[in-house]
């Protein structure tokens, strides 16, 4: 085990995706098997810190549709910002950090909230230096939007969902400024797949990754 101070960086490996894709599942998956040395999960929004808490608010409570889109995208990105060194620490540490959602998800979601007053670009801003993964597993499911098993938060509507999956392919496939967003990204189709498929095709991928490396 190589968990001392010589060891080598650890990668930091996310997956994005809409909502109920099975990202959540997968990256506990990750995060248990022993494929990768010492891992460790983060995920986003995390609810727990007083900045998660808000956002936990935002996500279930009606009422504070008053609260601008702004203010929200912000606490979003403030929610990765104040997990970062922690991040980075256990990275030089040799630990390998799996992400349950990241930027793209709050490039996504925000662009699909309220894109005349936030772009891409406004958007992203506030991420500007927030480490980039080492590797991006990116669930996608056509028939996401279709789908009625939606809970009952902010975003979980067909509509919506419709919406961010638009925001993120224009994010992955059309927009100018793909440099900032130059990383290695896997996108694996999970459409009518069981859990135990997509188990399967995430070990793939990732021991495709690591044997690369
Ligand atoms: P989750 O706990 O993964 O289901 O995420 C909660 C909801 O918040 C989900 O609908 C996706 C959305 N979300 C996640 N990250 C961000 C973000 O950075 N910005 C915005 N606007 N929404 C996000
Ligand atoms: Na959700
Ligand atoms: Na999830």
């Amino acid at each position: 085990n190589n968990n001392n101070n010589n060891s080598k960086r650890g990668y930091l490996i996310l997956i994005e995706g809409l909502d109920r894709t099975g990202k959540s599942t997968q990256a506990q998956y990750l995060s248990e098997i022993s494929l990768l040395n010492d891992p460790i999960l983060y995920k986003f929004p995390n609810r727990s810190t007083n900045i998660g808490k808000i956002i936990n608010r935002y996500l279930t409570d009606k009422t504070m549709e008053t609260v601008p889109d702004q203010t929200i995208h912000l606490l979003f990105s403030s929610n990765r910002w104040e997990c970062i060194n922690e991040i980075k620490t256990c990275l030089l540490n040799g630990k390998n950090v799996i992400l349950d959602r990241y930027v793209y998800s709050g490039i996504a979601y925000s662009m699909a909230k309220n894109i005349k007053q936030m772009d891409y670009k406004w958007c992203y801003n506030c991420d500007v230096g927030l480490l980039k993964p080492d590797l991006t597993l990116f669930f996608q499911n056509r028939k996401n939007a279709m789908n009625t098993g939606f809970g009952d938060e902010r975003y979980e509507t067909a509509d919506f969902q419709q919406q961010v999956a638009t925001k993120f392919n224009e994010i992955f496939y059309k927009w100018e400024d793909k440099k900032y967003l130059n990383e290695n990204i896997k996108f694996i189709d999970v459409e009518n797949l069981s859990i135990r498929q997509v188990n399967k095709i995430v070990l793939q991928t990732v021991q495709e990754f690591i044997d690369a490396e």
